[in-house]
């Protein structure tokens, strides 16, 4: 996709009808699959990831597509966990557009870093008095938030978008971004300031490969760059051509270039005609992140959020990665017999979260039959008792505790009493049989018809 500083191009207004036509007005999240693990996220939309490696957690930064969205409406970004790869918590939306006072709208991808113990997350927006795109910088004291304007005004405007950030080994910080074209400045110290002026990075056809049929665009680069070092060598993976778009990368001896092109590291493939990357090492493995439409009702503006497990060749090339359902294995166990927010999950159905009154998340809106799955549960010896965190304004509603599948073995069942209230807590639980070993967690919600219990936490003694 293109900058909305220009018009919307023909091919992409033709490309979202066919969009709405192909997926019905009303996009609803209900994914029912068991065995997949990709997309991450099956309650909301989410796209443009940015992952950060941080005390033993991955940290991911998305945005989020509404549901039912027809363009890049997007008003907020979100904030998601993990320490398995595996079961991701979500952490909420820690950052929108009204931290941006001067944002109109266009809460688009950005990358989040850590230097000196803040988190600095720069983000395209527009900027209300000019109409153009311009990069922000949030600030926060912890990864999750919550952000707050590092500076009150943009850190850089030239109406182009997408910016990623790298600290060299020297601490020289570089921030990159740009559609239609590549820029870098050298970012000082505070991380929210710079020395000289934005730059222009050369595109060659020997840097980012050679596009055919848009004389415009000569080369393969498109957007979405994402610049890091590994083992000396500078990468920059970017999204490549239009539309639909690819993922390719370029290499270089130098933050600045010079760049030569690599080639293809994701074909087109996912159904969304925009897809962004974002690596990282994690426990001794590197991964991929991208988007797709791959939830009912996906595409190209209700994207979700992906990764693959990927080595890189000995020379450091990145081999050719493909998009799967079945998502990355379990890169850790998760210990049951800690408290585990109850919005840490593998693989969900018919839930949604909110802001929990205790703090952190909750899962909600629950019905008959929703259920949601945690991977890979380290229950060693076995467990005797399930307790939860629940709160409802009905009595009836019953967590089921279930293995093999969410209609698999009963473990236990965990009644909820009516506990005045939405977000007024109690604490229940029921012993349960059968839970040996390591494997896969479901809690499946059974009642009446409407909405049942919202679940904070849970947590199961030995
Ligand atoms: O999500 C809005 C825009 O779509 C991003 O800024 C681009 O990278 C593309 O993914």
């Amino acid at each position: 996709m293109r900058p909305t500083t220009r018009s919307v191009p023909a091919a992409l207004a033709a490309l979202a009808a066919l969009v709405l036509i192909a997926t019905g007005l009303n996009a609803v999240v209900a994914p029912t699959k068991a065995k997949a693990d990709n997309p991450i996220v099956q309650h909301v939309y989410t796209a443009d990831p940015a992952p950060l490696v941080h005390n033993g957690r991955v940290y991911l930064y998305t945005g989020h597509d509404e549901d039912g969205s027809t363009w890049f409406t997007m008003k907020e970004w979100r904030v998601w966990s993990s320490a398995d790869m595996v079961n991701w918590t979500d952490h909420g939306s820690p950052m929108s557009l009204a931290t941006f006072s001067w944002a109109s709208k266009d809460a688009w991808a950005g990358q989040a870093i850590e230097r000196n113990g803040k988190f600095y997350w720069y983000v395209p927006v527009t900027n209300r008095a000019t109409g153009r795109m311009a990069i922000g910088v949030g600030v926060a004291d912890s990864p999750t938030g919550p952000f707050r304007d590092a500076l009150g005004r943009p850190l850089v405007e030239n109406g182009e978008i997408d910016p990623t950030v790298m600290i060299d080994d020297n601490g020289q910080a570089y921030l990159y971004w740009g559609n239609p074209n590549l820029w870098y400045v050298r970012l000082n110290a505070d991380m929210i300031s710079f020395s000289g002026s934005p730059t222009q990075i050369p595109l060659t056809t020997a840097g980012f490969g050679t596009r055919t049929g848009d004389a415009s665009r000569p080369t393969l680069y498109e957007e979405g760059p994402w610049v890091y070092k590994r083992n000396g060598l500078y990468y920059n993976v970017f999204a490549a051509k239009c539309c639909s778009e690819f993922i390719a990368y370029s290499t270089s001896p130098g933050p600045t270039g010079p760049w030569t092109y690599r080639g293809t590291v994701m074909p087109t493939q996912g159904s969304s005609f925009t897809n962004h990357a974002g690596i990282v090492d994690f426990k001794g493995s590197s991964y991929f992140f991208y988007h797709n439409g791959a939830l009912p009702n996906g595409g190209g503006f209700t994207r979700s959020v992906a990764v693959e497990k990927f080595t890189y060749n000995a020379d450091g090339s990145i081999p050719t990665i493909n998009m799967t359902s079945a998502g990355v294995p379990p890169a850790d166990t998760l210990n049951p017999y800690v408290r585990q927010e109850a919005e840490t999950i593998a693989w969900g159905s018919g839930i949604e979260t909110e802001r929990a009154s205790e703090g952190g998340m909750n899962i909600g809106w629950i019905e008959n039959g929703d259920w949601i799955k945690v991977k890979n549960v380290a229950f060693g010896t076995g467990a005797r008792t399930f307790t939860a965190r629940v709160a409802s304004t009905v009595s009836g509603g019953t967590v089921e505790v279930r293995t093999g599948s969410q209609n698999g073995t009963v473990a236990g069942r965990c009644t909820v009493p009516n506990t005045g209230g939405w977000q007024t807590w109690t604490t229940v639980s029921c012993s349960v049989s059968g839970l040996t070993g390591t494997q896969d967690l479901y809690f499946r919600f059974a009642g009446g018809s409407g909405y049942l219990l919202n679940m904070n936490w849970w947590q199961f003694t030995a």
